[in-house]
């Protein structure tokens, strides 16, 4: 039976293929979309259980959602939705993500040049045939084309970010889940190490009988656009977001060996398989196996496979044969930051910053619930063209953070500020003004062309800055739509260990940044280290997971993260060189 998760995605995906059918995120029907999909998401009953009466009686959805939800459930598609599939497909969807380009901007250079992916918009750049277009300038050519070039590799060499694979990986588990037989579905390969772009999905199905059920579902399922290969125990499954998923189905005693394989990476495995065969035996995805006797050694769990070659076990975080292998043999591996060692957060918006969702009050009781000890708001500095906000709203907030103080004793409040980096190192307001705030991050946000000599200079300025405690996303990148500024990364470590300024470690899924390559480099130096969710509503504080996995990619141990330590500890730092 389809979940309800499944029935919410694809009214999800609905919302966003109608954006670019209306040319517009404000359009009725989308908002239509999106409230029943966040609907659907908050049912406790099965909404494939009901009738188009019933669907339509509930709040926030309406009869034309209700008919489609039947149609899924009774027929397996939704008409409409494989036609916006069709009219849209991921090359055009992508090109819809471009910064500056937007659904208006993509459907008119679709109509007037026949656009219809980033290779054709880099094409047409070239020839100069953007400024043609009815409301595309010069200007906003040259725009496009610094957009276009910072994307980097495109074509064959794209990979999807982490955010829609993690989603999609959901999906697909949780409706393979629902199979009688199945005990577990679970995403492995790159998506389970972690890595921030993906080149397609690895799912591990565990089943007790006949695989036949959950490979009929998996072909079946409601995003596959094509069927790449059906079989007994392996088939994959191309999706509407553009994303291939592979599943494999094992039995329970073959999970271990399975999910070590299929976790990979692929170097990490050659140097497993290596230690086997120097005892003697081999590794493969059915177990580890004397070779001589074809005895299985181990199959059920890693933990036994690993222990059985006399190693630790590895956090699929670390398995990129980058020295994890050494020091799980000598029991070296460090112990990795898990999310229970957050004891506050120190990136958190709210409605007073235009793009934040919640009022003040709303986040403060969210991260209360979390059980932090200290919390930093940290709207934007008025600099933000569109979102910043000004002095008297500053100071109002903060009088009304004051009156909260009251009703959380169990956690500092700081009233803190995300400042703008200027092109020069420059931040907002002035510094007795900023001498007001309790906490500080300061971010780049503009200006992201700027040579690596500047980027360098604006960055050191920014650390010497008193009011800067920390540096909020380094690079500025956003998984798959934009690089991160250039800069070298050895002195702004250098400048980050002298200043005694932070990093941050971004945990939006858009941008978990610093990149990993930062944070290795960190191993070796006095770096402070700080994870920030960059709330812009409740439910985002929760990416403090997503930036805990980030940070275990880069061998982040808890000792280094300023926001594990005790309160008074880091209330004292923060207040510190201030
Ligand atoms: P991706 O999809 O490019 O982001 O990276 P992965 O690591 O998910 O790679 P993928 O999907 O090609 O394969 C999934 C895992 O399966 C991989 O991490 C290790 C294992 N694997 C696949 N092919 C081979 C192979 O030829 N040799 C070995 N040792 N392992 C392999
Ligand atoms: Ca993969
Ligand atoms: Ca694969």
């Amino acid at each position: 039976m389809i979940t309800n998760a499944e029935i919410a995605s694809l009214l999800g995906e609905l919302a966003r293929l109608t954006i670019l059918e209306e040319g517009s995120p404000q359009a009725f029907r989308v908002r239509a979309y999106e409230a029943a999909a966040r609907a659907v998401e908050g049912l406790d009953e099965p909404l494939a259980a009901k009738s188009e009466a019933e669907i339509a009686a509930l709040r926030g959805l309406g009869r034309g959602t209700a008919r489609k939800v039947r149609e899924l459930v009774e027929t397996g598609r939704i008409a409409h939705l494989d036609r916006l599939r069709a009219t849209f497909p991921p090359s055009f969807q992508e090109l819809t993500g471009v910064p500056g380009v937007g659904p208006k901007r993509a459907l008119a250079l679709r109509d007037h040049l026949g656009i219809r992916s980033v290779e054709d918009l880099r094409s047409a750049l070239d020839a100069g045939a953007v400024r043609t277009v009815p409301g595309f300038g010069a200007r906003t050519e040259e725009n496009l084309a610094r957009a276009v070039a910072r994307l980097g590799a495109g074509g064959k060499e794209r990979r999807t970010p982490i955010g829609a694979a993690l989603r999609l990986a959901g999906d697909v588990a949780a409706a393979l889940a629902s199979v009688p037989g199945v005990t577990r579905a679970e995403a492995m390969g790159s998506l389970r190490r972690f890595r921030e772009t993906v080149g397609d999905v690895d799912v591990v199905a565990v089943v007790e009988g006949d695989p036949g059920p959950v490979m009929a579902r998996f072909v079946a399922l409601p995003m596959a656009v094509e069927v790449i290969a059906h079989g007994p125990a392996k088939s994959a499954i191309l999706t509407s977001a553009g994303i291939q998923v592979d599943l494999r189905v094992v039995e329970p005693q073959q999970y271990g060996s399975a999910a070590l394989y299929f976790t990979g990476s692929k170097a990490h495995n050659i140097r497993l398989r290596q230690r086997a065969i120097e005892r003697g035996w081999t590794l493969s995805e059915y177990g580890l196996v004397e070779a001589a006797s074809g005895r299985v050694l181990a199959s059920a769990t890693e933990e036994e496979i690993y222990a059985a070659l006399g190693l630790q076990w590895v956090p699929p975080e670390l398995r990129e044969d980058a020295g994890e292998v050494e020091s799980a043999a000598a029991g070296g591996l460090p112990r990795l930051i898990e999310p229970a060692d957050l004891r506050g957060d120190l990136h958190v918006h709210t409605d007073l910053s235009g793009d934040g969702r919640e009022p003040l009050e709303v986040m403060v009781a969210a991260a209360a619930a979390r059980g932090y000890e200290y919390l930093g708001i940290t709207d934007h500095g008025e600099d933000l063209a569109s979102n910043g906000v000004g002095r008297e709203g500053m100071l109002a907030q903060r009088s009304r953070l004051e009156g909260l103080r009251e009703r959380y004793p169990g956690m500092a409040l700081l009233h803190g500020v995300e400042l703008n980096i200027g092109p020069g190192g420059s931040v907002d307001y002035d510094p007795e003004f900023l001498a007001g705030f309790d906490w500080a991050v300061a971010g780049v946000h503009t200006h992201f062309d700027l040579d690596r000599e500047a980027q360098m200079r604006r960055i050191l300025t920014a650390m010497r800055n008193p009011a800067v405690r920390a540096i909020a996303h380094p690079t500025g990148r956003i998984i798959g739509r934009r690089a991160g500024i250039d800069f070298d990364l050895e002195a702004v470590l250098a400048g980050a260990e002298e200043t005694g300024t932070a990093l941050e470690i971004n945990g939006s899924l858009d941008r978990l940044d610093a990149p990993v390559e930062m944070l290795r480099a960190c191993r070796d130096r006095r770096v402070v280290l700080l994870i920030g969710t960059d709330a812009h509503h409740p439910r985002e504080l929760g990416n403090v997971a997503w930036g805990v996995s980030h940070a275990r990619r880069g061998w982040v141990e808890p000792a280094r993260v300023a926001n594990t330590w005790p309160r008074e500890r880091f209330l004292e730092w923060a207040a510190s060189g201030r």
